[in-house]
This record gives structure tokens, sequence and C-alpha cells, in this order.
């Protein structure tokens, strides 16, 4: 796929320094654009960007976007001239945290929304992409999910990602601001910080193959996740940036393939050379049994196409995990 840039605009990346963050930033510099990344530096870190920290073309600038957001654009703007567009991925991303929290996530996942539409109302903007979830759909049986199917969000997290996407689609339906949205599935691959607290099931299990640890499957491991390589999300988020939707609609961003957690475990013990043995414990509260989704309204829309597969993508992520202390 090649990128359909327009070429050297100013793009804001909110939560730019995070996992999905830092590798869309790269992308956005490699295509010659200006990138101002406002984050707070909570779960996103200055070693996601070490590759580009020098880039004459990025600024960074720490800020609450609870209570920052204006003056952190104004910020940007001083740096790089008036914004062209905004990527929305600074998030709450705990579900756990959104049960525990709720008002707390909404503050993050719903407030910032609004108020990202509405600076991008006032200054014109010429598109704002959000970054929805799978937890929108909830503990669906028909599979695999497609962005029509009825959906019923199982936390705080997923209602607050769910009423953002409405309010990109009142933006666009009655002040003309143009949006698109993805929903991502489970993202996996370098950069996902195993040791967080917020860590996806991947990065857990390579970090601790490879360090012989025990790996603990909750449940019996016969539950299915979509696991979507981080550059291809990548490339969905510049898709999205870039092509023709305008209206809000939302993408899933997936690879239509089902992979049990048994299976994905016996995977990464094989990719990271490692004996680990595999501990299984009570199903964890919550989880959602089977997920996996299709991408064709993506495929339509975008023009995206997941291009990583697990096995490369496992490797990819080994490899990166191997650099950690
Ligand atoms: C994903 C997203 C979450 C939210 C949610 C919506 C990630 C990292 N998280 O949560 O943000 O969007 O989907 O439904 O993408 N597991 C084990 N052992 C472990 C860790 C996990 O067996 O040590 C299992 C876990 O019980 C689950 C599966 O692996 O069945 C995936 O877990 P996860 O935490 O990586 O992601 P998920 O799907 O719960």
């Amino acid at each position: 796929m090649t990128e359909p840039f327009a070429h050297s605009e100013h793009i804001v990346v909110l939560g730019g320094a995070g996992f999905i963050g830092s590798h869309t930033v790269v992308r956005l510099l490699e295509g010659g654009h200006r990138v101002s990344i406002l984050d707070n530096l909570s779960t996103g870190s200055l070693d996601n960007l070490s590759e580009v920290q020098k880039h004459p073309d990025l600024r960074l600038f720490e800020v609450e976007l609870q209570d920052s957001l204006w003056s952190g654009m104004q910020q940007a703007t001083e740096a790089h001239g008036p914004i062209d567009r905004i990527i929305l991925l600074a998030a709450q991303i705990a579900v756990p945290h959104s049960v525990a929290n709720p008002n707390y996530d909404a503050r993050i996942n719903y407030n910032t929304t609004w108020d990202v539409l509405e600076y991008a109302r006032i200054h014109n903007v010429k598109k704002v992409v959000f970054s929805s979830s799978s937890a929108v759909y909830g503990d669906t049986e028909a599979l695999p999910i497609v962005e029509s199917v009825e959906k019923q969000p199982l936390s705080p997290y997923g209602i607050n990602k769910y009423a953002s996407e409405m309010a990109l689609r009142y933006y666009w339906n009655v002040h003309n601001v143009p949006s698109a949205c993805l929903r991502f599935f489970n993202a996996y691959g370098p950069r996902q910080n195993p040791r967080s607290g917020y860590s996806g099931v991947i990065s857990i299990f390579i970090d601790r193959a490879l360090a012989g640890k025990s790996l603990t499957i909750f449940g019996d491991g016969e539950q299915t996740r979509d696991f979507v390589y981080v550059g291809d999300v990548a490339h969905a988020i510049l898709r999205a940036c870039f092509g023709d939707v305008q209206d809000g609609s939302a993408c899933n961003v997936s690879t239509n393939r089902a992979v049990t957690i048994r299976e994905l475990a016996e995977l990464i013990k094989k990719k990271a050379e490692s004996n680990s043995e595999i501990l299984y414990k009570d199903v964890r509260k919550g989880d959602i049994l089977h997920s996996f989704a299709s991408y064709q309204r993506a495929q339509e829309l975008l023009g995206f196409e997941p291009e990583t597969s697990l096995e490369v993508g496992l490797e990819h992520t080994v490899a990166w995990c191997k650099t950690l202390d």
C-alpha cells in the first residue's frame, strides 16, 4: 500500500508518545509532515520516540489533555503553524480501571473528544481521527464482527468510546467537522510495555517466555482474539487521516483471524525458543470468549489491508523484547 499523502501538513498526535502513537508519528515524519505530539507521558515515554527524537519536524509538548488541551494546541501552532489534522490516540486504556473509576474514564475517553472536536470546528481542521475499540461491541455472538452489529458495550471504557463515536457523527452532521473512526482489535508489537499493568497478553507472554518464566492462561485457553500488528494499525491510522472518509464512519482494524490463547502461548514459546511452563488459572472476570472481526469496511473505505502475519509480527516483537533490560 502507498500512503495517500498530501505533502507536508501539520499533524497533531494526541498520545503520540504511546505504543500506537509512536509508530504513527514515525510514519508521519517519514511522509514529510510536521508533527506535534501532545502527551502527558503517563503511559507513553520518550523511549518510544528514540528513533525520531532529534527529527527537526517533531515537537513534543507535555500536557494534561483534560485541562490543557487548548494551550497545548496553541503551543503546537506557534511551533509548526496552523493545525491541519488531529489524531486522537490519548486515552485511559485499561478496561478494569474504567470499571473502578467510570467518571475518570469519561473525562479522558469522552470529554477530551468533545474538546478536540470543538477545537477542530473553530480552527477548520481538515480531519479528526479517533481511536475507538472492539470494546464498543461487548460480547457479541455474531462472528466475525461487522461494524453494523448491535453495540452492547460492557464497560465504562466501551460506553465512553462509543459515545465519542456519536460525538464525531454529530460534529459532522451539524458542524461539518470531518472525521474518521477506527475500532482497534488486539493491537500488539514493539513498544507495547510488557510490565506496565496495562499490558496485552502477547507482550506479557513474550517477556515471560524470554525469561523462562511460566505463562498463565486464564480459563481453558480456548478463547479467541484477533491480533493486529501495530505497523498495520499505524497504516490504518494514516489511511483514515488522509483518506476520503469524512462523516465519522467507524471501521474495524483487525485481521479476520481468530487465534486461541492456547495456540498463541505455544507459538510464542516457539518464537522465543523457550521452555516456559504453561499454567492455567480461573477465567478472568468479564473476559470476552470470542473476538475476531471483518476488516472489509476498512478495505473498502480506507484501502486498509493487514500485511503482517501473526508469525512475522511475533518475530518482530520477540526481537524488540530482547532489547529490554
Ligand atoms: C482488549 C484490549 C482492551 C479492550 C478490550 C475490549 C488489549 C491489550 N486490550 O482486552 O484495551 O479494548 O480488548 O474487549 O488489546 N490472558 C491470559 N493470560 C495473561 C493475559 C491475558 O490468558 O497473562 C488472556 C485474557 O484472559 C484474554 C486474552 O488473553 O482472554 C487477551 O487478553 P488481553 O488483556 O491481552 O486483551 P483483552 O482482549 O482482554
